[in-house]
């Protein structure tokens, strides 16, 4: 008997969640396209050092990084199957610098928003790393144009995120319901694993990179220190991972701004705005330190932010310690 027989999968949740009726036809196929392109990111991957595929392509991004031969497939690979879903109007991704406007657009689709492979520093050497997807629905009658894909994170109807890590999660949050399935490697289907997450109500981890501690600004070191005294640290550099153990163990994730990154280092719309939305349904809070993460209104496709994201509590008194000043 297949691991997954006696569980729902993620096929069965879409169409049973009545995600299509909630929020317009289409949603499910939309998440169906992730999850299938997530099967092919996963498969490159784990064999990226077999088939010689690991190292860089000689490029820099948009965002002024090295691209990582995987990011750059992991693009193709879900631009590819978002656009053959026939429910996605537009797709803004961190590793391309104009938004995709898909051809033959359909009147209610949707517009993902995307990380396509998140932690590439830890690409080469078989540590975690992930994929993330904020999603917008089309404004009624809207005729897509580069400002469509300016929304704001609150606006979202649905997040996603993938952990390519010691199993394969996917996890997915709508209206105040977030949920993880696992990817059954023999089935190819994915399996609903964890269901209704909430943030655990105690903290025990903070995540940081104490690396950057010297070039914080007082008040923020403050913060980091009160943190420091109270819970123990667990950064692995990739930040869908870090968010994920977070999300199932409790803790706060922290990439404030800094001497170095004015701005923060993070993006509002493909990693702070997904994940912002998640740690919300599942109970948890995302703020700048100064304002909640979901009401920025975005001026540009890549634009960066500082980002606390986790426990609703911590987070509400690292943001009192930052502006206390
Ligand atoms: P990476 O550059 O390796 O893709 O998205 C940016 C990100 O990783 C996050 O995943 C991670 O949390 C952060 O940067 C790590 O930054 P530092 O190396 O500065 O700690």
């Amino acid at each position: 008997m297949s691991a997954v027989e006696h569980r729902t999968t993620l096929q069965e949740y879409v169409n049973s969640e009545s995600l299509n009726q909630v929020d317009g036809d289409g949603l499910g196929a939309v998440i169906m396209a992730i999850a299938d392109g997530s099967i092919q990111v996963q498969r490159q991957v784990q064999h990226a050092a077999l088939g010689d595929a690991l190292g860089t392509t000689g490029e820099i991004n948009v965002q002024g990084e090295i691209v990582q031969r995987l990011d750059q497939a992991s693009s193709e690979i879900f631009v590819q199957t978002l656009s053959g879903s026939g429910h996605v109007a537009a797709i803004g991704c961190e590793e391309i610098e104009r938004p995709v406007i898909v051809e033959g657009e359909v009147a209610d689709g949707y517009i993902v928003l995307m990380d396509p492979l998140d932690g590439s520093s830890n690409i080469d050497v078989a540590v975690s790393i992930g994929s993330i997807f904020g999603i917008w629905k089309k404004k009624p009658g809207e005729t897509v144009n580069d400002d469509s894909l300016l929304r704001l994170g609150s606006e979202q109807v649905a997040a996603a995120y993938l952990v390519y890590g010691s199993s394969t999660v996917l996890v997915l949050a709508t209206k105040n319901n977030v949920c993880g399935f696992t990817l059954d490697s023999e089935s190819g289907a994915f399996a609903l694993t964890h269901p209704n997450i909430k943030i655990p109500e105690e903290c025990p981890y903070y995540s940081t990179n104490e690396g950057n501690n010297k070039v914080l600004d007082e008040p923020t070191q403050k913060a980091i220190a009160n943190l420091r005294n109270k819970y123990s640290q667990r950064y692995v550099g990739s930040l869908v991972a870090d968010f994920h153990r977070n999300l199932l163990k409790g803790g706060i994730f922290a990439y404030p701004a800094d001497q170095n990154r004015k701005d923060g280092r993070l993006r509002l719309m493909y990693e702070a705005n997904p994940l912002g939305f998640v740690a919300e349904q599942a109970g948890g809070a995302a703020s700048t330190g100064y304002r909640r993460i979901l009401d920025i209104i975005p001026e540009q496709l890549h634009q960066r932010t500082p980002l606390i994201l986790g426990n609703k509590d911590v987070v509400e008194e690292m943001v009192s310690v930052i502006k206390a000043g």
